[in-house]
Formats: C-alpha cells, structure tokens, sequence
C-alpha cells in the first residue's frame, strides 16, 4: 500500500523569522556569504566556497559566459547550460576562464589614415574615447599610436586630417609586454599618470589594454571568485546521457564545477555518470547532484554517486509545470527541511558536511533569506538572473516595458535535448512553459540589493556567517491572515493605489 505523509508540503511564504539577540558587533560589515559548494569535514576546508550564496541555474535563457563573468566577479558562480552542442558548451566555459579581468581586447580602432571624422564616429558607435591606432585599424594589427580626445580639439581642428597627424605615436606611449602581470601594468599605470596602457606582443602588434578605470572595478568586488590560477570560477550542467563526451571537454575548457541537470536525481543513470566522473577525474573537479526533495534522495546519492552537492528541489520553478503534468513534486520548504535534516544527520554520523543548494521558486528577496536560514548553503536561482542585463536573451518591448524572454529547459524551445529527448518520454508533452520576465537592472545592481537585505536580517538574527545564521534560526509558520497582516493595510499606498497622472 502506498505510503501517505500526512503532513502538509509546505513553502517559503509561509514562513517567517523571529530576531535573535543582536549584539553591537553584529553589524553589516562584519558579515561573512562565504558558504561552501564543495563536500568538507572538520579535518579538511572545502576544495571550493563561493564569496556570496548565489548561483544561476543552467538554463538557456539564464548562463552564457556574460553572465558567468559578471556572476562570478560578484562571487557567485553561474551553470551555463548544457541543452546545447559540447563544442559550443565548453567554448562558452572557455571564454570565462580566459576572460582576463583588467586586459580588454580593443574594440575602437583605428588606420593611421582615417580622419578625425572618423574617430569621432567610432567614438559615438562604441562610446570609447580611447582608439588604439594599428597598421590596418585591427585591434590585433602593428600598434603604431593612440588618439584620445584630448589629442584634437573637435569644433577647432581640421576634422579631415588624418589620425596619424594628431595621434601620441608609439615611441612616446607608455605600454606594457605581453606576459606583464595585471599587478605590474597597474603600477606603470600609476607611476605614468596614465588612464590606459597598450599591452603589445613580441612582434609590436597589440593584444589588449589595461585602464586605470578598471583597476577601480576591481577594487569594488572584493568578493570576485577566482581559482589558483587567478582565473573566473565557472561552473556548467552536465547531462546523463553524452557525460562521457561532455565532462572530458568542459574540463578541457576549465570548468570549476558540474552539475547534473535533472528533475529527478534519484536515479541509477545519475549514479553511474557520478561515478564514471569521480573516477576519471578524482576530486579535481566539484560535481553537484539532484534533483532530490527527500532524505532518500540525498542519502542516495553522498552515498552511492559520492557527489559533493546536493541540489533540492522538484516541480517549484517559476516557469515549471512538472508536478502539473507529471504529479511529482514537493512544496519546496518542506523538501529543503527534510533534505537539511538528513544531512545534518550524515554529518553527526561520518563528519562529512555535504552543501546543499535550495533551487527554484524563490519568488523574492525574503524567500532567499528564508531558503537559507532553513540552512541551504547557498540557492541556484533562474527567473532572478532572466531579468538582468546579462542573461542571454534579447530585451523586448511589450506595452511599453522591456522584458527578456524566459524559457524552461522542459519546454518544447529548449527540451530537444539528451535530459528530455529520451524514447519513453517522447515529445508528448512539456514540463516548462515559454514566459517574458520585466528587466531589472545588471547583476551586481540586483545582487546588491539582495546582499544588502540577507545582511541585516542575519544582524537580527545575531549571526555573522550563513551557518550562524541557520543554527539560530527560529521560524514560525504563518496564517493566511498574518500573510495579509504582513503586507500594508488600513492606507493608501502612494505607489499601488493611487492613479498617477500622465
Ligand atoms: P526559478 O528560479 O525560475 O523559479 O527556477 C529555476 C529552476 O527551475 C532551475 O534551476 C531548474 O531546476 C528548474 N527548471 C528549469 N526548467 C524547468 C522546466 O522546464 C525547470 N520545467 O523546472
């Protein structure tokens, strides 16, 4: 006979945190996101932490390399997706463990022989002031000079003369040498008083350029997540099907960290490519495993697939109609507990922690703070990252807004691929829905916000760090009528109920 659990699959709105005593250093600044992504004990650090509790989901419409770059200087790492050819997968991994923070490739070049116009209108096309001057106006070609706008005066200069007459020609620019470390062309920078320094290779042609500005960026994400090499982590999804062609490339590429992209991780197909992946690769690589929403699943796979995450979650995702059309599921508060229980457990039992990543249907900043009090480690979030600048979809105007399209990987757009493609399954039916999601800024704007929140609600709870945060939470299960309670009531909000005028 079937097995019924009686109690309730509960969600994250329904629950809220009471404060813990706050004590005068629990403040802001004081608080520590790094979290561990990689299985650890007492005796041995994780082989990987993230700076900040946050990943992007592997998805079509979420993680290309724009977003693992921009994710990964925030401190997060993103999953790009894996519903796409090896080739192009691990070319994306690629272009983020090459993307040399502070080195740019110039994209505003210019002949010696085009005119002031010219310049002028590469400046208003790429919005650089800064045009490297090459024997054939490539951005690889000999470096001959560079023309900035303080070399011409616009509405006084002849603006039909050519580049060469008003450029600082090599012989007086300040550059650097291919192999210069980022440290070193910083310190000319500064010793020069320049904005920008060419870096060219052994033959004279140029290869990139380093700003002062960016040196400033970089100060500003103190929280960027590097490998030793001082390269962007990345992770990527893997499937259980093409495993053996895919890991192999991705980690070629450099690839920090896989997961297995699945609904329903409790499986034998999850298990055996785990373990042909452990076995090649040892633990040289961090690989993640789910979708699990029991203690079975979990223990399934630390102990069987010897993973190092466990991901949690079926059927909750914003554009996910899984527990509609297939009836598997579990509210994702009440699959994150059990899932955080029995870990807890393995951990009494062999001193082994295993993360655990909450993923999906976390419709809001207070979800995420909820997620991770109920003691996820960090959460894998898509509908967040859709509405950024960085996500790789194009904007789209409707009624006025812009908005990004949003697709499940279960969906007919994205699902002609191994996870969905298999005989039994057919294309008889989808699991995702195609959606618009409104833009909302860049990563770090919408990661800034969220940050800044998770901090002062862990001062509340009198934490510093995220397993502080978890091993003090108190929550308590609210009724609908405190639901409404928690909202406005008895007044007119300025933003929702009154008519403004046009
Ligand atoms: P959300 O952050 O948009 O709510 O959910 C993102 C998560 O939904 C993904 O990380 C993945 O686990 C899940 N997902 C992706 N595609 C589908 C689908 O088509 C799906 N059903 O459920």
């Amino acid at each position: 006979m079937a097995k019924i659990i009686n109690e309730v699959s509960r969600t994250f709105s329904e629950y809220l945190l009471l404060p813990r005593l706050t004590k005068t250093f629990h403040t802001p600044t004081n608080v520590s996101l790094k979290t561990p992504i990689a299985k650890n004990s007492s005796e041995k650090e994780p082989r990987l932490s993230l700076n900040i509790p946050f990943v992007s989901a592997s998805m079509q419409s979420v993680s290309g390399s724009e977003m693992a770059i921009s994710l990964a200087r925030r401190g997060g790492c993103a999953f790009i997706f894996c519903s796409q050819p090896i080739e192009q997968q691990a070319a994306m991994v690629s272009r983020v463990k090459t993307h040399k923070a502070g080195f740019v490739p110039s994209d505003s070049n210019l002949r010696p022989d085009n005119t002031l116009n010219d310049a002028i209108a590469l400046r208003k096309k790429t919005g650089h002031s800064t045009m490297p001057v090459t024997h054939d106006g490539s951005k690889n070609g000999q470096f001959l000079g560079i023309l900035t706008d303080k070399d011409f005066w616009e509405y006084e200069d002849d603006l039909e003369a050519p580049v060469l007459e008003f450029m600082t020609k090599k012989e007086n620019v300040v550059y650097g040498s291919v192999g210069i470390s980022l440290h070193e062309a910083n310190k000319l920078l500064r010793k020069n008083k320049k904005e920008c320094l060419p870096i060219l290779d052994k033959n004279d042609c140029l290869h990139s350029l380093v700003f002062k500005k960016d040196y400033f960026d970089h100060m500003n994400n103190p929280d960027e997540l590097l490998d030793r090499k001082k390269r962007l982590v990345t992770g990527a999804g893997v499937n259980t099907h093409d495993y053996e062609d895919r890991v192999p490339a991705l980690i070629n590429a450099g690839v920090d960290v896989l997961c297995f992209d699945s609904s329903d991780g409790y499986s034998e197909f999850q298990k055996n490519a785990a373990i042909w992946t452990r076995k090649k690769f040892g633990d040289q690589i961090v690989v993640g495993g789910g979708n699990v929403v029991d203690g079975d699943g979990f223990r399934y796979l630390v102990e069987e697939a010897d993973i190092d995450f466990v991901k949690v979650g079926i059927g909750g995702g914003s554009i996910c109609i899984t527990r509609e059309q297939k009836g598997i599921g579990r509210g994702q508060a009440s699959a994150l507990t059990a899932v955080v229980a029995e870990r807890n457990k393995y951990f009494s039992e062999t001193g082994i922690y295993i993360p655990v990543c909450s993923d999906g249907g976390l419709a809001n900043d207070t979800q995420i703070i909820i997620a991770l009090a109920m003691g996820a480690d960090f959460v894998m979030m898509g509908r967040y990252f859709a509405m950024t600048t960085e996500s790789p979809t194009p904007r789209v105007s409707i009624g006025g807004r812009m908005y990004k399209p949003y697709w499940g990987e279960g969906s007919n757009r994205a699902r002609n691929w191994q996870r969905y493609n298999n005989e039994e399954a057919g294309m008889k039916f989808e699991e995702g829905i195609d959606a618009y999601v409104p833009i909302v800024g860049s990563v770090r704007e919408v990661l800034s916000v969220t940050t800044t929140k998770l901090k002062s609600t862990m001062c509340n709870m009198g934490s510093l760090t995220l397993k502080e945060f978890s091993d003090n939470a108190v929550l308590t299960r609210i009724s609908e009528q405190s639901f409404v309670e928690g909202g406005t009531s008895n007044v007119l909000s300025v933003d929702k109920d009154i008519p403004r005028e046009v």
